[in-house]
């Protein structure tokens, strides 16, 4: 075994495979961008080095860079992780030459799959199902539109270079057809700089199922079963599950037996994933599959593999490695049901927009697995991937899993930036899914349902209200029993009743008990469960699964009728008292002008709330106040 190896690569995956290292007693090299100096990677590591400036090109895609990191500290081998440079051959190449190991494929195998259609042919010749098509060097436009007419229409001509959906076009009828395929060789050679494309028949309703395959340097070859990664948007996965739902044993021993071929026509070496397209339009059959493309490295969804066979993946990638070999395939078994989901930094209503931020709380639930490159207080930055972390859960049956993710999703909490938490918890609440009848389009099919805002039920404004003030270490010693809160521009009373009792524009909450943000209110004679916090500026209220905030008004900003709380006008902010308009025992009308105040050289006005009496004047002239202070206090006539 290796005694120290260097990680190219950042974020989740970094982490998760300095965690198998460590275990094995391999020590580890971090490599960072200076956006990551003080990233989890970073800090997870042994010892890590500076490779470049924030931007990919500059740090995590600089081969040379990352080699003579590993040769300056004596890592011997290299682990690409995902993404970056992992299926880049000539990285493998550069790796090798300099005397180090390569924790993955050869590059003649990556190169092997990487051009779609030799990879078909190839895989054709070995005798793995594909999609019935052309794949071949004739590309003359009549040709071409005679292959489409035996194959039968509807088509899909893809670029052969394409990958994540580029360069596709279905085609539905030999009229549209060189329409099409001009189309498909224009987006081929803008993307991919290759105008040649294959022609397949099309599939109508395809699930994305893959097989986990490992190879050794001795011949050997596994598989680990399947993954179905049907819920993908716009080519990006966003749940993925094993087994896949509906999988039977003949259709099962004939996907992983063709996974083996596959990987053993290449020579394959450490873990890969042979993708296959499956037609979902009458149940799943065993010869309804078709060989789709090889990825040629671990993938992001790896721990739902784990979680059903009990392996380490990691640790198999660094055995196989490091000379050894690959586990006996009827060693190999499939227990229960996982499901992960992807949680991104995302603005979902916006189309799924990448969030930035600072992440002030990041929560998860005991008992269900994490993988995250951050931690509460770090940054997401535009520079990489917006992915917070992967939340897998395991359970005897496909039910438990998802009854495990639903509830692992409701008691996620982050603040500080945008997330799709919820659209993850209303895709595991969606029905197609949870019966198992879904294909790749039902994200974009139900797309409306999964992305509306939740209606707000009648205790959550109230709650939030109660979130908007500091009530430091119990709701007794607050004063003034009533207080004006501004939410998102409108105002509420609070009406402090004692013992935890509110009530709130006449609507009663108790708050039974409070642990941090998890407190337990009686709203409407009903007992729940809440998480309630308060952060720059905002009130944030968690019940019934649901998530709702709120933009707590700057007590600067209320306008004269906001501006107090009842019968107690406090000091908005520090500030020095200029003048005080009143003495004890004039009646005022709403809105007079009673005090006012300077700070930040500017100056503000504090007015009657509402047509009253004078009470107590606490506020003198010239003198230096805190925020919250008492200044004033008014009397009902
Ligand atoms: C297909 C197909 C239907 N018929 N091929 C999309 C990306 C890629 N690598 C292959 N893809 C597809 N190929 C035939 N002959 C439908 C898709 C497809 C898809 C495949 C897997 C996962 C998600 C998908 C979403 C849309 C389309």
């Amino acid at each position: 075994m290796f005694t120290k190896i260097l990680i190219a690569n950042r974020g989740e995956i970094a982490c998760r495979i300095m965690e198998t290292a460590h275990k094995m007693g391999v020590a580890t090299v971090a490599v960072y961008s200076d956006a990551d100096a003080s990233a989890k990677h970073v800090a997870l590591a042994s010892e890590a080095v500076r490779i470049g400036a924030a931007p990919v090109g500059e740090s995590y895609l600089l081969g040379e860079r990352i080699i003579a990191a590993a040769l300056e500290t004596g890592a011997e081998a290299v682990h690409p992780g995902y993404g970056f440079l992992s299926e880049n051959p000539d990285f493998v190449e550069a790796v090798e030459a300099a005397g180090l190991v390569f924790i993955g494929p050869s590059a003649s195998a990556i190169r092997a799959m990487g051009l779609k259609d030799a990879a078909k042919v190839l895989m054709e010749k070995a005798g793995v199902p594909v999609v019935p098509g052309y794949h071949g060097d004739n590309q003359d436009d009549a040709f071409l539109a005679l292959k489409a007419d035996e194959i039968g229409y509807p088509v899909l001509i893809k670029a052969v270079a394409g990958g994540g959906g580029k360069g596709m076009r279905r085609v539905d009828h030999s009229a549209m057809f060189i329409e099409g395929l001009h189309a498909a060789r224009r987006e081929g050679s803008a993307s991919f700089g290759n105008d040649q494309v294959l022609i397949e028949k099309y599939i109508l309703s395809p699930r994305h199922i893959e097989m986990q395959v490992f190879g050794d340097n001795h011949g050997g070859a596994v598989h680990l079963f399947e993954r179905d990664c049907s819920l993908q948007r716009r080519h990006q996965k966003v749940i993925e599950e094993a087994p896949a739902p509906g999988m039977t044993s003949e259709m099962r021993a004939a996907m992983g037996a063709a996974a083996v071929t596959a990987a053993q026509a290449i020579g394959y070496s450490g873990a890969g994933t042979i993708e296959f397209i499956v037609d979902a339009s009458a149940g799943l059959r065993a010869d309804g599959f078709w060989f789709m493309e090889m990825n040629t490295r671990l993938q992001v969804e790896h721990p739902v593999t784990e979680a059903v066979t009990g392996l380490d993946l990691v640790r198999l990638q660094l055995e196989v490695a490091s000379g050894g070999r690959v586990p006996a395939q009827g060693d190999i078994a499939c227990n229960g049901h996982a499901i992960e989901a992807r949680i991104y930094a995302e603005d979902v209503p916006a189309g799924f927009l990448p969030a930035t931020g600072r992440l002030s709380v990041l929560d998860f639930p005991d008992g269900v697995r994490i993988d995250s490159g951050v931690r509460a207080g770090d940054e997401i930055s535009p520079y990489y991937d917006p992915m917070i972390a992967k939340l897998t859960v395991h359970g005897e049956t496909r039910a438990a899993a998802l009854a495990a993710m639903r509830s692992a999703l409701q008691h996620t909490d982050i603040i500080g930036c945008k997330t799709n938490v919820e659209f993850l918890g209303r895709l595991v609440a969606q029905e197609d899914f949870t019966t198992g009848q879904m294909d790749t389009g039902l994200i974009e099919r139900e797309l409306e349902a999964l992305v509306a805002a939740p209606v707000e039920p009648a205790g959550a404004r109230a709650l939030l209200a109660i979130a908007a003030q500091d009530w430091g270490e119990g709701f007794t010693l607050w004063e003034p029993l009533r207080q004006r809160v501004g939410l998102d521009g409108e105002g509420h009373w609070v009406q402090v009743l004692g013992g935890g009792r509110f009530s709130i524009d006449g609507f009663e909450v108790e708050v039974l008990a409070r642990d941090g943000a998890h407190w337990r209110v009686r709203i409407g004679g009903h007992i729940v469960a809440a998480r309630v916090r308060r952060l720059d500026g905002r009130a944030y209220v968690v019940m019934n699964g649901e998530r709702f905030s709120a933009e707590i008004d700057d007590p600067l900003n209320r306008d004269a009728s906001a501006e107090a709380g009842a019968g107690v006008l406090l000091a908005p902010m520090p500030g020095l008292v200029q003048s005080v308009l009143a003495k004890a025992g004039d009646v005022v009308e709403a809105g007079a002008p009673l005090v006012v105040m300077e700070a930040m050289k500017m100056e503000h006005t504090l007015r009657a709330p509402f047509d009253g009496i004078v009470g107590e004047v606490l506020a003198s002239v010239g003198a230096q106040v805190e925020s919250g202070v008492v200044l004033l206090r008014m009397e009902e006539p």
